[in-house]
C-alpha cells in the first residue's frame, strides 16, 4: 500500500509541474478523488487488507489523502483568486456605473423637468412616490372628498373602465395611499400621468402629467407651502422668484389657493409668455382638508398638512418656451431631439 501511495504522490508532483491554469487543478482533483480516481481506487483495496492491519493502513491512506487533497484544494483556491483578480484588472473589466459610450437618444423635456424637480424636492427631504394610472373610484374621488354629484365623476369628464375603475384624473388620487403608507411627518411628491376626457387645444391634453406634493406634520401652515414652492421654482428658473396666492376651490383642500409665479422671463413687466399680465398661473394648492387626513388614518386634531398639484406639462412648456402642449405628446423628433440629457 505504501508503495502505491508513494507512486501516486510522485505522479501528483509530476502533474503539478505541468499545471497551467485552474482547469488543470480541477482535472487533477477529479483524477485523484473522482468516482474512479486513483485514491478512490486505493480505498477500494482496503477490503483486501487483513483485519488486524486495517487500522494502521487506513490511517496511512487517510493521511496521504489529506496531504494531497490539501495541496490540490489550496492551490486550486489560490489560482482561482489569481484568475479572478486578473479578470477584474484586465480589459475585460466592465464598470456598469460608466455612461454608455454613445447615447443615441435624448430624454423627453418633460422627463428632464420632472427629474430636476424631483432632485430639488429630495434635497429638501421629500420622498418620491409612484402612483397608479388605473385607480379605484374611492382613491380618485371619495378619499379626496369629491362629492357623489361632482361633475368630475361624470362620464363626460372622466375615462371610466368597465370594471368601475377610472383612469386617474389627477395625482391627488394617490394621496390616500401615501397618507396611509407613511406616518407623519410626511414629505412626499408623486409625479404621474393623468387622463381627462377633454377637448384638446394648445393648453389642454386628454393625457397629461401632474406632480403632486404633500407635507403633513404638526403645525404645518400655508407658509410651508410657499417656502417649498419658492425654493423649487428658484432652482428650476435659476433665480429667486416671487409667488402669490389667490383664493381657489378644491374639495380636498381648505382653504384652497391658486399659486401664481411672477413671470421669470420679464420679471413681471409683461411679455408674451405671461400674456402681458406679469404673473403666470402655476399651481393649485391648499391646506389638506381634515376629512382627507382622516380618510388617510391621520388625526386632524394633531396634524395638519398642505398639498399642491403642479401641472408638469405646463412647467415644461414654461422652461422650454414651448407654447403648444400638443408638441409634448407629438413624437416630433425634430423638436424633442433639441433637449439633451443633462
Ligand atoms: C387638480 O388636479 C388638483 N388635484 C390639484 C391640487 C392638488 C389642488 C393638491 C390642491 C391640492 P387642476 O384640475 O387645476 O387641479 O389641475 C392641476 C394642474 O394640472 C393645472 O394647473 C394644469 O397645469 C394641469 N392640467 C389640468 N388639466 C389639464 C389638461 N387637460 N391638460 C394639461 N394640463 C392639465
Amino acid at each position: 500500500m505504501q508503495n502505491k501511495i508513494n507512486e501516486i504522490k510522485q505522479y501528483v508532483l509530476g502533474k503539478i509541474k505541468q499545471i497551467k491554469d485552474l482547469k488543470d487543478w480541477q482535472t487533477l482533483r477529479v483524477e485523484m478523488f473522482g468516482k474512479s480516481g486513483k485514491f478512490t481506487e486505493l480505498f477500494k483495496l482496503m477490503r483486501d487488507v487483513p483485519a488486524e492491519e486495517k487500522g494502521k493502513v487506513g490511517q496511512i491512506l487517510n493521511n496521504a489523502k489529506q496531504e494531497i487533497e490539501n495541496l490540490i484544494v489550496e492551490n486550486e483556491r489560490k489560482m482561482g483568486e489569481e484568475e479572478l483578480n486578473k479578470q477584474i484588472n484586465s480589459a475585460e473589466k466592465i464598470d456598469i456605473t460608466l455612461p454608455a459610450e454613445k447615447c443615441t437618444g435624448s430624454l423627453h423635456p418633460r422627463t428632464i423637468i420632472q427629474r430636476e424637480i424631483e432632485e430639488v424636492f429630495t434635497s429638501m427631504g421629500f420622498v418620491v412616490e409612484d402612483g397608479n394610472e388605473v385607480e379605484t373610484e374611492y382613491n380618485n374621488f371619495t378619499a379626496v372628498n369629491v362629492p357623489e354629484n361632482h361633475p368630475a365623476r361624470d362620464m363626460q369628464d372622466t375615462f371610466w373602465l368597465d370594471n368601475g375603475q377610472v383612469l386617474k384624473t389627477h395625482t391627488s388620487a394617490s394621496q390616500n395611499r401615501i397618507l396611509k403608507k407613511y406616518a407623519p411627518p410626511i414629505r412626499a411628491i408623486f409625479p404621474g400621468r393623468c387622463f381627462r376626457n377633454e377637448d384638446v387645444d394648445a393648453s389642454h391634453e386628454n393625457t397629461f402629467f401632474q406632480l403632486e406634493g404633500v407635507i403633513v406634520d404638526k403645525d404645518v401652515s400655508v407658509g410651508n407651502l410657499i417656502y417649498f414652492m419658492k425654493e423649487m421654482l428658484s432652482k428650476i428658473f435659476n433665480k429667486p422668484v416671487e409667488v402669490r396666492l389667490r383664493p381657489g376651490f378644491f374639495p380636498f383642500t381648505e382653504p384652497s389657493f391658486e399659486m401664481d409665479v411672477k413671470c421669470p422671463f420679464c420679471d413681471g413687466k409683461g411679455c408674451p409668455t405671461c400674456k402681458n399680465g406679469g404673473w403666470i398661473e402655476l399651481c393649485p394648492c391648499g391646506m389638506i382638508h381634515p376629512q382627507v387626513l382622516k380618510n388617510g388614518g391621520i388625526d386632524p386634531e394633531v396634524y395638519s398638512g398642505c398639498a399642491f398639484g403642479l401641472g408638469l406639462d405646463r412647467m415644461t412648456m414654461l422652461s422650454t418656451n414651448l407654447n403648444d402642449i400638443r408638441e409634448l405628446n407629438s413624437g416630433n423628433l425634430k423638436l424633442l431631439k433639441q433637449f439633451k440629457i443633462k
